[in-house]
């Protein structure tokens, strides 16, 4: 497995700054070496380049949306480099708006080689706001919305086509805090949520099943790891914390439900802000959770096969 690093940092797509540190933090948790100890080769690419955050009131309902363009090209150009030549892009966030250059990147990728894809998206946040019903401008609350084209126009038709994906190759999983105009817009397109409420009534195991259901021999996978998505009390150093969040195993089985289907393809680390982490807690977990989306778990169930 050929791994390649990306670094974004940035907060352009948030009002809680902070998240610009993220890649060093998730560095110095020791990403590079944990990959390595499940045998991949792993290419630390460095930090993409962008605007500094301007720290300036939402225009027409977008923070920033210049700043959030420029960044999100930069990473496109990096990420559809790396993916084209075979190798797996980790971002090392960087807010959630990030997403929006790496999952366009790897649907056009997969677009181009004729390939599924699956958007696994995990979050309190349904990240489906537009700007005619965001409560804040933000535009890591817009991510989900503009990839399945609701949203403004150069990063719509970033990947090269519009939609960058339908909307039923999107699992939205953990979700606890939505506004109300998000939660109209994700019914009409009819986005698969898998709320907290859900997890709760169904678990954990049931609701990584149905959204791991029919996967074809050749999808790709691109989880897109929002750390808000945990339990405030495991993972502190975020921006926008909401309580009632998987626990520190729910959150570990997620991963190695994902590490057993073989099909990961890439992953987005979003939202981690070191200036409200407790001693690097929440860098850790992240890195914990990498181990067992790369099969951490695998070996020792082995023996009970
Ligand atoms: N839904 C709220 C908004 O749009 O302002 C909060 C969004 C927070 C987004 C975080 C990162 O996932
Ligand atoms: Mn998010
Ligand atoms: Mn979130
Ligand atoms: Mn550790």
């Amino acid at each position: 497995m050929d791994v390649s690093l990306i670094g974004v940092p940035t907060d352009v797509g948030a009002s809680v700054v902070g998240c610009r540190l993220g890649p060093g933090a998730l560095r110095l948790a020791g990403i590079q070496e944990a990959l390595e100890r499940f045998g991949a080769d792993v290419k630390d690419c460095g930090d993409v380049s962008g605007p500094v955050n301007p720290m300036a009131p939402p225009v027409d309902g977008y923070r920033h949306l210049p700043e959030v363009i420029k960044w999100n090209e930069a990473l496109f150009d990096a990420v559809y480099g790396e993916v084209s030549v075979g190798r797996m892009p980790i971002m090392l966030g960087g807010d959630h708006c990030l997403a929006i250059g790496s999952v366009s990147a790897v649907a056009r990728y997969c677009r181009e080689q004729g390939r599924p894809m699956r958007l696994l998206w995990f979050d309190a946040h349904a990240d489906y706001n537009t700007a005619s019903i965001t409560p804040s401008g933000n535009m890591h609350g817009m991510p989900v919305a503009v990839l399945t084209g609701h949203g403004p126009q150069e990063l719509v038709e970033l990947s090269g086509e519009v939609p960058a994906l339908a909307p039923h190759h999107v699992r939205e999983i953990g979700l606890r805090d939505v506004d109300l105009g998000e939660k109209r817009l994700l019914h009409e397109q009819q986005i698969e949520v898998f709320d907290m409420r859900y997890l709760d009534e169904v678990g954990v195991r049931e609701a990584m099943r149905m959204a791991l259901d029919d996967l074809e021999p050749d999808t790709h996978l691109h989880v897109s790891l929002d750390l808000d998505f945990l339990d405030d009390t495991i993972a502190p150093g975020v921006g926008t914390p909401v309580r009632g969040g998987p626990t520190y195993r729910e959150a570990h089985l997620c991963m190695e439900m994902i590490a057993d289907t073989g099909r990961l393809g890439s992953l987005d680390i979003v939202e981690l802000n070191p200036a409200l982490d407790v001693k690097s807690e929440t860098a850790h977990l992240a890195v914990d959770l990498v181990e067992s989306l790369f099969g951490k778990s695998t070996l020792l169930r082995v023996h009970q096969r």
